[in-house]
């Protein structure tokens, strides 16, 4: 089937994907997809989404295509509902996604491509809205979303309100007020085993540690906000490396067990802690996958790429600056 074209009101928003420093896994409401637990994190200026969406009055359902084939439109049909009652109109939409790097894999592809699509959707169907919006709707998509509207170190507050309108991200500092380094070791390009959105809810269900990882959330967030309010980098990389330990404590202790590192993700964590060991300072995260994504400073970015292109099973090491928000592409 050939990709239909346009016709109809457009728009085109880029994207990029960010990590969290301090996780998000859990959820508060299901339906309005708002978080059990806040995050910080980073968007990534090397990787990212391009979304068209196009609005036409000569379609049954909304289409969705991720990278050239024909995909599931279920969960950006949420996304464009909310849209569609807010601009008061019943047209369906073209959407069509390209990703710079490999979907569903652990990169957080879902958060660079629902961030670009609430801003593609709101730009299409002539809804003018701010960025706290624009989280908001990204978040109905993807929680991790809601922060990649936002460039630099971005901040998800879990919320209060039962209707989710205080469950946004917000700044906290802009990409050039700290410039930071990260190096993304790709350990596997396929699919990851068990998507998030399901990880989450048997975490939620099944971990003894679950209450645990709730309960510890604020104090991590707060300490986190500390060391980036004073550019503290050994005290954000220590504390990023123990909120991604305990939240793969969490997802083991799940049942069934989410395991999702291999033996290059183990390989490349004891490869930064040996950098550190050489005076490097170099902290790792992984999120629910099996890739590593290293913080560091600029000036150490070449050792650090060397050091994990030289760890058995790395295929690729991709370096990223800090990168913007989510904006039109027009
Ligand atoms: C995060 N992750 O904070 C955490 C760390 C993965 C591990 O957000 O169900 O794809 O779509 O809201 O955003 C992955 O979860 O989940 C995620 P949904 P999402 O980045």
């Amino acid at each position: 089937m050939d990709q239909p074209l346009g016709g109809g009101a457009t728009a085109v928003a880029r994207a990029h994907s960010n990590i969290a420093l301090v996780k998000y896994w859990g959820k508060r409401d299901a339906a309005l997809n708002t978080p059990a637990v806040g995050s910080i994190s980073v968007t990534l200026a090397a990787l990212y989404t391009d979304t068209r969406v196009t609005f036409r009055p000569d379609l049954s359902g909304d289409e969705f295509w991720l990278d050239g084939s024909r995909t599931d439109a279920t969960r950006v049909s949420r996304v464009l509902d909310l849209v569609r009652r807010r601009a008061a109109t019943d047209r369906y939409a073209v959407v069509s996604s390209t990703n710079n790097f490999p979907t569903g894999a652990g990169l957080a592809s879902s958060a660079s491509g629902f961030a670009a699509l609430a801003v593609a959707a709101a730009g299409a169907s002539g809804l003018t809205l701010a960025d706290r919006e624009l989280s908001i709707l990204a978040r109905h998509g993807s929680g991790s979303a809601a922060r990649s509207i936002f460039g630099g170190f971005a901040e998800m507050h879990a919320g209060v309100a039962a209707d989710g309108s205080d469950s946004y991200a917000e700044q906290l500092l802009e990409p050039a007020d700290w410039p930071l380094s990260v190096a993304v070791a790709i350990t596997e390009r396929g699919e990851k085993s068990i998507n998030s959105t399901i990880g989450m809810v048997e975490s939620a269900a099944t971990s003894p540690y679950y209450q645990a990882w709730q309960d510890s959330a604020a104090d991590d967030l707060a300490e986190m906000r500390a060391a980036i309010a004073a550019r503290d980098f050994a005290r954000l990389g220590e504390l990023s490396e123990y909120n991604c330990l305990k939240l793969h404590a969490l997802m083991l202790s799940t049942r069934p067990a989410l395991i999702y590192w291999n033996a290059a993700t183990v390989a490349a964590m004891h490869a930064v802690r040996g950098l550190r060991a050489d005076g490097v300072p170099a902290y790792f995260t992984i999120d629910a996958g099996p890739q590593v994504k290293v913080l560091c400073l600029p000036a150490d970015s070449a050792a650090v790429r060397g050091a994990l292109a030289l760890v058995p099973g790395v295929h690729e090491v991709r370096m990223s600056a800090l990168g913007p928000g989510a904006h039109r592409l027009e």
